[in-house]
């Protein structure tokens, strides 16, 4: 079965649009043109800071409006911090469609210039679907969509048909991307998880290799045998050339184990497009359910372990307020009361006075607005984000105060310049979000499984492994998952916190693809975002694979109506990261999950750092005219 799909592309181009190189420190101005995209489109500069550019953020119907067909939006930001990053659409689902490239930001006194020879490999990850991601969200909102788990962890609530690196890959453009190193170097390989859903397991065939960067900040290096990446993050990991001269397979797997690989070519080695070994037909195309605790892997369960490496700054080490956000799936569950009376979401201290007083809806209120009432919700602390009918920019034309989100449903929470945050994220439910904050990077405090919370709800920071010392700087955290002690709990749970069929083998086939990407190096880019129309499915439909032992189907999901009251969580079974960041960068800034179909259905919300109003400095207001119509 062949099913084309259209899919939306940078400059035309299949998989990622061009590559922009940046250098560190240099202001760069980057216009994007909307060729035809009718429903309008908008970049984000994903990992960028943008110091007094909130307005060039590209949120959609957050920090702009939606560039219409044939118009051009023209971001102008400083390029910072370092490292690899990535930039995509802001309006929802469109990256998961396609439209995605990578941003790399050159330092040219690079800290990390010592662990590796040369730096040309990207390995730019996708999942790509035969279905779009506004087609996925209306089939969970309709109860009907599949999910895959594996017993023991969910992964993910997204169709699987196949996933790219560097826009290839057997299944669906019929040929593995090829990486051709020469024996006896190291190479410094910068990794974009740009899947809307999937989580990733990454490993080399052969060879260890060395993580250096997350997120584009360095950390210190951590030896692995693979590591995870979830949407969203980056990873730059360093591998030695120092195997016999052949080909190896590099292994890109969900955490259920499809298997999409690409290839490690020893220059001298066959070639892989003719050597059988390397054949569609002659790779493991599912491992099944991967333990992602065994020892050498690095991903979700070892965040807190990580610390920084060369030339990160160190964290203060007070913070002036501390704000708890419950990741909540709040279309299956209800406020449970265990947590909406006890819970103390929001202190404040040092100086600060309280500007908002953060409760939790009333236990057991349904909270999903009421379209969705028992369908597809997520939530941070039962508020489902809606966008703001207006923009809620500050701006010279309202004297620097933010507009746009005091009567709506947009979980607004107003910071005031100079405050220290301390973010602590509570995972409810059975499935990881890769949470990412806009406008500044954070440090990663601790992260576990447990109960990070004192008795009066505050964070408590005697926990093991709470890290002021050295803890890895960020702009994503990935919060684990709550202790799920049988498989028989998830069975019994109903929702979509977890639970659906398993996809069928017949659910994948082929996918259109066209184009190649295109490098590209200057100080100022153009940029034209369109949708590219579905070809003829390249390659062959995917090999049949059948499902290993261990992967456990869950009922359907009932969908409509009811609420299936949450499965009782003890407070030391719940996934949990803290992390702080300086709200010194006046704006209004998006914090949110990055798998798509969760942030598209509310598990949002918004920090507005209010500027310090001066009547010289407006660097940070809205130019003029920037407000396109949503
Ligand atoms: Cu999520």
């Amino acid at each position: 079965m062949l099913v084309q799909t259209q899919q939306l592309a940078f400059n035309g181009t299949h998989g990622w649009g061009p590559t922009l190189r940046l250098t560190l420190g240099r202001l760069y101005q980057i216009d994007v043109t909307n060729a035809d995209i009718q429903e309008g489109t908008t970049v984000h500069w994903h990992g960028q800071r943008l110091l007094n550019a909130s307005w060039a953020d590209g949120a959609a119907g957050l920090t702009q409006g939606a560039i219409p067909p044939g118009g051009t939006f023209t971001y102008r930001f400083l390029a910072e911090p370092a490292g690899t990053h990535w930039y995509h659409s802001h309006m929802m689902g469109q990256f998961g469609d396609g439209l995605r490239g990578a941003l790399v930001v050159t330092d040219p006194a690079d800290p990390l210039k010592e662990f590796y020879d040369e730096d040309q490999h990207l390995m730019l990850l996708a999942d790509v679907f035969n279905s779009s991601l506004a087609q996925q969200l209306a089939s969970h909102q309709a109860g009907s969509a599949p999910m895959a788990m594996c017993a023991g962890m969910d992964i993910s609530d997204a169709p699987f048909y196949a996933i790219e690196i560097n826009g290839q890959s057997f299944t669906s453009t019929g040929r593995a991307a090829v990486f051709t190193v020469k024996q006896g170097k190291q190479y410094r390989y910068r990794t974009v998880g740009g899947m809307s859903s999937w989580a990733l397991r990454v490993s080399v065939e052969g060879h260890n290799i060395t993580l250096i960067a997350l997120d584009g900040h360095p950390i210190a290096p951590a030896a692995a045998t693979a590591f995870e990446v979830n949407s969203g993050e980056r990873a730059d990991f360093v591998l030695t050339a120092d195997q016999p001269v052949a080909n190896y397979w590099i292994n890109v797997a969900t955490l259920t184990g499809h298997n999409s690989p690409a290839i490690l070519h020893y220059e001298g080695a066959p070639d892989p497009a003719t050597d059988p070994a390397f054949s569609e037909t002659s790779f493991t195309s599912n491992f099944g359910c991967l333990d992602t605790n065994q020892p050498g892997v690095v991903g979700v369960k070892q965040a807190a372990a990580l610390k920084a490496g060369p030339n990160v700054p160190s964290p203060p080490q007070e913070s002036s307020r501390q704000i708890t956000l419950y990741l909540a799936n709040a279309g299956s569950n209800l406020v449970p009361a265990s947590f909406a009376e006890s819970a103390t979401l929001d202190s404040n201290a040092y100086g600060f006075s309280a500007s908002s007083a953060e409760t939790l809806p009333a236990a057991g209120s349904a909270v999903c607005p009421e379209a969705r009432q028992g369908a597809y919700c997520w939530s941070m602390n039962w508020k489902v984000f809606q966008m703001p009918p207006q923009l809620p920019i500050y701006s010279a034309a309202n004297n620097g105060s933010a507009i746009g989100t005091a009567a709506d449903n947009a979980y607004t929470i107003t910071l005031k310049q100079g405050e220290v945050v301390d973010l602590a994220l509570i995972n409810t439910g059975y499935m990881v979000h890769p949470m990412h904050l806009h406008g500044a990077s954070f440090w990663v405090l601790a992260a576990g499984v447990g109960n990070i919370l004192a008795p009066d709800g505050t964070i408590n920071t005697t926990a093991a492994g709470y890290n002021l010392v050295d803890p890895a700087f960020r702009d994503m955290i990935s919060v684990q998952t709550a202790r799920i002690t049988s498989d028989t709990t998830m069975v019994s749970r109903n929702g979509h916190d977890g639970m659906g069929t398993m996809l069928e083998a017949s659910d994948v086939a082929g996918l259109n693809t066209s184009g190649t990407s295109q490098p590209m190096d200057s100080g100022s880019a153009s940029t034209s975002a369109g949708g590219g129309h579905g070809g003829h499915g390249g390659g062959s439909p995917a090999p049949m694979q059948s499902p290993p032992n261990n992967f456990v189907a869950g009922p359907s999901n009932g969908g409509h109506g009811g609420h299936t009251p949450m499965v009782p969580i003890s407070p030391d079974d719940l996934g949990y990261a803290v992390i702080r960041f300086r709200a010194d960068n006046p704006g209004v800034w998006a914090f949110h999950c990055h798998i798509d179909l969760h942030s598209m259905s509310g598990m949002m919300m918004l920090f507005t750092v209010a500027p310090t109003v001066s009547t010289t400095n407006t660097s940070w207001y809205a130019p003029a005219g920037l407000q396109c119509t949503i």
